[in-house]
């Protein structure tokens, strides 16, 4: 069984709930295609979020790397297409406020997702929920952790698709909150399980032509 790590985002700012947690809790540990689950939460703090990744990515060897993060104000589930090697934003959770500090000093400008995310909007709209290609993960912990997957699989050359979604907040966050646009939680948790899947078919296509150009060459 190939592995799948899926990780999640602590509260922040005034969000007193991050429903990527919940998200990710209830996806923990079960199987979609040839994938195990693997949860995982990160703190939303520059000086060790990036590095908590890289080492949950180094423990556990994950075949695919899905990062959820909460875009409070965005209506729609959004796959996003790149990671910029900038860290800028609000105050984190333990006062570290960079003003444009690049993420990795070696790094590319910038990375692309390595999700089939055309394929992940098209079955969740499918599906009944509004989704949509972002083209800008911010410069804040999103983005820095989905950069510092990426960069980590290009260092090491390794393949594995990696990269990250973008959620509306859950109703749990907006009665709180009072002033966001909100999904059901069961919409948000169905929104990333079809992504999942949309990313378990495509590694499910590619072990199988693999396979067939194995029968043929024999
Ligand atoms: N969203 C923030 C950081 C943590 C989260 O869930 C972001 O979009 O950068």
């Amino acid at each position: 069984m190939k592995k799948l790590l899926l990780t999640g985002f602590e509260p922040f700012l005034d969000f007193s709930v991050n429903p990527t947690m919940r998200v990710v809790e209830d996806l923990d540990g079960t199987i979609i295609g040839n994938y195990e689950v693997i949860g995982g939460i990160l703190p939303v703090d520059f000086s060790i979020a990036g590095r908590m990744l890289v080492e949950m990515i180094e423990e556990i060897k994950p075949d695919a790397v899905v990062s959820l993060g909460l875009a409070a104000g965005r209506f729609k589930m959004t796959p996003e297409r790149i990671a910029i090697n900038f860290k800028y934003g609000p105050v984190d959770n333990i006062g570290n406020k960079p003003v444009d500090e690049p993420i990795q000093k070696e790094g590319e400008a910038a990375y692309l997702s390595t999700l089939p995310i055309r394929k992940m909007v098209t079955r969740l709209k499918e599906e009944g929920l509004p989704a949509d290609i972002s083209n800008t993960a911010g410069a804040y912990l999103c983005n820095n952790i989905m950069y510092e997957a990426l960069h980590h699989g290009i260092i090491h050359k390794k393949e594995v698709p990696s990269g990250f979604i973008h959620m509306p907040a859950s109703h749990e966050l907006a009665i709180e909150h009072g002033n966001v646009p909100s999904w059901p939680h069961r919409d948000l948790a169905k929104g990333v399980r079809i992504c999942l899947e949309v990313l378990a078919a495509e590694e499910m296509e590619a072990t199988d032509s693999e396979a067939t150009g194995l029968s043929t060459e024999s």
